[in-house]
């Protein structure tokens, strides 16, 4: 054998086999430079081919011309295969397993005074009863004033008012002013109209404010939701018919519920309102609101003629609702949050 076919078939061979064992780019244009480049391998003995006697030139020339290209169809099989393997390694480090389950996000929850207030609006909405907002922060006229306790009556000892100005601006000490509010705006609008007062039924949800020594059962800042309906020919059988309604809809159908007289200058007579259900600390009776026949000075200074309409007015608290339906001892975590105690209510 011609020595110079032993070069060529040992370059491709030796070629073949290293090239087979390359598994990274680098490497592989290593190899390329040291077997096809200018200087290479391959191209040094197809140099060399000038020195041979011009009759074998033609069959060496094919030979190495033969292994040129078997090594360059390797390399570029080789570069395929190397450029394949890349991609599945990315793929497989990008693969997304769809049947794993998923990480739930972290959900909120509603506020147990939101949760009842929802449920009260709901239940009042139903019996037709129109939902309003009022300002907290509120003329004393309308906080005190319009509800028949003038200045220097011993009632406003009842409430432990903050004032904003005073003495004529006040934080709202409950949302019985909305009461003067509302019906002073129907009444205008329908004089103006000369049209006769119109019926009233509204429900007003609220922040109150009361400068008042914290305990278990009272908030210096606290919801109430007053209740106001005003119409020809109202008794106290509409309200106590209206609020035992109520009290089956928030605690069940077994509740027991009771009117006891009491005092607010704004309404006539004036009563509160408790209930018992076995449910809830062994059927003990527990005050939930205070309620009336709106007094008739309140009537006729909201322009509502009292000898032809008769109103009935409740005022609740939120948050002692909320307690009892769910068991609550301190009224101090609702707004202090703490989320150990709101999470216990996210649904
Ligand atoms: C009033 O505020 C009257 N405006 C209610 C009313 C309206 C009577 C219409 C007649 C007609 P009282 O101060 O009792 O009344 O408050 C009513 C309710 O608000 C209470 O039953 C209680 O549930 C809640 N409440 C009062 N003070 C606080 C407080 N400091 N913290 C939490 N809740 C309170």
């Amino acid at each position: 054998m011609h020595d110079w076919r032993r070069t060529v078939d040992g370059l491709r061979e030796q070629g073949l086999r290293e090239l087979s064992a390359i598994s990274d780019p680098q490497a592989l244009e290593r190899w390329r430079v040291g077997y096809l480049g200018r200087r290479g391998a391959l191209t040094d003995a197809l140099r060399g081919l000038s020195r041979l006697p011009a009759e074998e030139r033609p069959a060496a020339g094919q030979a190495a011309n033969d292994a040129k290209r078997a090594l360059e169809a390797a390399l570029a099989e080789r570069e395929g295969a190397l450029r394949e393997q890349a991609l599945s390694r990315d793929l497989e480090e990008e693969r997304l397993d769809v049947t794993m389950p998923g990480r739930p996000p972290a959900r909120g929850g509603l506020h147990p005074t939101t949760l009842i207030l929802r449920q009260i609006t709901a239940f009042f909405g139903g019996l037709g009863y129109q939902v309003v907002e009022g300002p907290e922060v509120e003329l004393e006229k309308y906080n005190f004033e319009m509800l028949n306790i003038p200045r220097d009556h011993p009632a406003r000892d009842m409430f432990d008012t903050m004032y904003v100005r005073p003495p004529e601006v006040v934080l709202r000490t409950h949302t019985s002013p909305m009461q003067a509010r509302v019906m002073e705006a129907r009444s205008e609008e329908a004089r103006a109209q000369h049209l006769p007062a119109p019926p009233v039924r509204v429900v007003v949800p609220g922040r109150c404010y009361r400068y008042e020594a914290q305990d278990a059962t009272h908030e210096w800042m606290f919801y109430q939701v007053e209740g106001l309906a005003v119409d020809v020919g109202l008794t106290m059988a509409d309200l106590k018919g209206t609020l035992a309604a109520f009290a089956r809809h928030m605690f069940g159908s077994d509740v027991k519920t009771r009117f006891r007289c009491d005092y607010f200058p704004f309404v006539e007579p004036g009563v509160d309102f408790s209930i018992s259900t076995p449910s809830v600390r062994g059927g003990a009776w527990l005050e939930i609101l205070g309620a009336g026949m709106v007094h008739p000075r309140v009537l006729r200074m909201a322009g509502y003629d009292p000898d032809a309409y008769n109103g009935f007015a409740f005022g609740m608290g939120p948050e002692r609702i909320a307690m009892l339906k769910y068991g609550i001892s301190d009224i101090r975590g609702f707004y202090s949050n703490d989320l150990r105690f709101l999470e216990q209510f996210a649904s």
